[in-house]
């Protein structure tokens, strides 16, 4: 027995796979000037291998992309011969990387069960905190599995709610479904932590429930932790290469636009719609309380983009100045706390033309006409690695954003 454990010991370390690093790698920042810059920019996000960091949307928008060491030399001969001026913003990746992540281990306090806003919880702290909320509050709070991830994982929702009936409005709020986009999930267990743990919220869950799902993609997330810091999409395997973009992957107008059919590209949108049973999970979700759910928020990084419908159309929904309107609502309460400011519009408008989002799927498909993807702050010099400190104030001002698509909500259907 003891030899078979050793074994399986060994045979286990062999499997593990070597954590994934960034010696060299770099990031670059291009303004693209002209029609012709932009569609070589445009090109290059279907190649495997260039990470873009900030899409290319529009003319004299600036795009970071990362590239690795063995096309750089290429890639900067390609800018120079056709004349399009680039920098450098950071040198090699893995430095900054292991830098924030010294950082953030020695920072690490939080007691089993309690939340922390001063580092990354893992994906087993976030479920333990789930369940001591659960446990301690089952007259407000209630713990859901809404699925399972393709490793397995529990893809955990807390309902929150302090009123009776079955016919209350209800925010649908998940984030973390972007591996690397650490900052969501603080968002999400923020808002739990302030609508549970502090009476004096205690209003904003009279009239509105909540069912909130702070890490939509485990798997990915925790292989950020253990492997690839910057891993975006789900641990699926295919045949060349893991995982498919999961904001690509819903079942509104699959594939039409800005989403690819490589498996290695970092916007892979899958086999088939809904391949992934992260997707489903949230899909079978939104079907079964349609009717309830009045806004969806998903939470994402980086860029201060408060986004809406569609991302796979340029047309506006017909409901745009609603949700425009709403936008310069949560964009004024983010505001007044500490001067950030997000730019409000659709997403194929503002930023780009990205099919298969949940966002799309929520409004197109399972009919919540309020749905919005939020790209909070980035940090750093690493956009998506703000530094363990950041959280704190980045929480705070969204929390009061949140409340104003909660007054919102409240005050149009409660
Ligand atoms: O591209 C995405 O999935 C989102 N940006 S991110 O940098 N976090 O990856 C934006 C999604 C906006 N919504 C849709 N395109 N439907
Ligand atoms: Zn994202």
């Amino acid at each position: 027995m003891k030899f078979l454990v050793f074994g399986l010991v060994c045979l286990g370390l062999a499997l593990a796979e070597e954590p994934f690093h960034y010696d060299g790698y770099k990031v670059y920042q291009i303004v693209p000037r002209t029609e012709e810059e932009a569609y070589y920019l445009k090109a290059l996000t279907e190649e495997p291998g260039f990470d873009f960091w900030a899409y290319p949307r529009a003319l004299n928008a600036t795009v970071t992309v990362m590239v690795p060491p063995d096309v750089q030399v290429g890639f900067e001969n390609d800018l120079e011969a056709k004349n399009m001026h680039f920098e450098v913003l950071i040198n090699d990746v893995e430095s900054t990387i292991r830098d924030e992540d010294t950082r953030q281990r020695m920072s690490r306090s939080a007691a089993r069960g309690s939340v922390s806003f001063t580092y990354y919880m893992r994906y087993n702290e976030i479920v333990s905190y789930l369940t001591t909320i659960a446990d301690t509050y089952p007259s407000i709070a209630r713990l859901i599995v809404i699925g399972h991830s393709y490793e397995g994982r529990a893809i955990v929702a807390l309902r929150i709610s302090r009123g009776t009936g079955s016919n209350r409005p209800e925010i649908l709020v998940d984030a973390g479904i972007h591996a690397r986009e650490w900052i969501a999930p603080p968002v999400a267990l923020y808002l739990i932590n302030q609508l549970v743990e502090n009476t004096a919220n205690a209003y904003l869950s009279q009239d509105v429930d909540w069912v909130i799902i702070p890490s939509l993609n485990p798997d990915g997330y925790e292989y950020t932790h253990t492997n690839t810091r910057l891993w975006r999409k789900t641990r699926t395997p295919n045949t060349l290469c893991y995982g498919v973009d999961p904001n690509r992957n819903f079942d509104y107008y699959w594939m039409v636009a800005g989403a690819s059919s490589s498996q290695c590209s970092e916007i892979y949108a899958g086999p088939r719609a809904f391949s992934e049973s992260e997707t489903q999970a949230l899909r079978d979700y939104l079907h079964a309380n349609s009717q309830r759910i009045k806004l969806y928020l998903t939470f994402h990084s980086y860029g201060n983009y408060l986004l809406y419908p569609w991302g796979y159309t340029s047309a506006l929904p017909a409901n745009n100045e609603e949700l425009y309107a709403l936008g310069v609502r949560v964009n004024d309460a983010i505001r007044a706390v500490a001067g950030t400011t997000y730019s409000i519009g659709t997403s194929t408008n503002l930023l780009y033309a990205a099919a298969g989002g949940s966002d799309d799927y929520a409004k197109g498909a399972a009919g919540v006409e309020l749905a919005y993807c939020i790209e909070l702050p980035g940090g750093g010099n690493v956009g998506f690695n703000p530094p363990a400190t950041s959280i704190w104030p980045i929480v705070q001002e969204t929390w009061e954003g949140i409340k104003a698509y909660h007054d919102y909500i409240r005050d149009k259907y409660a």
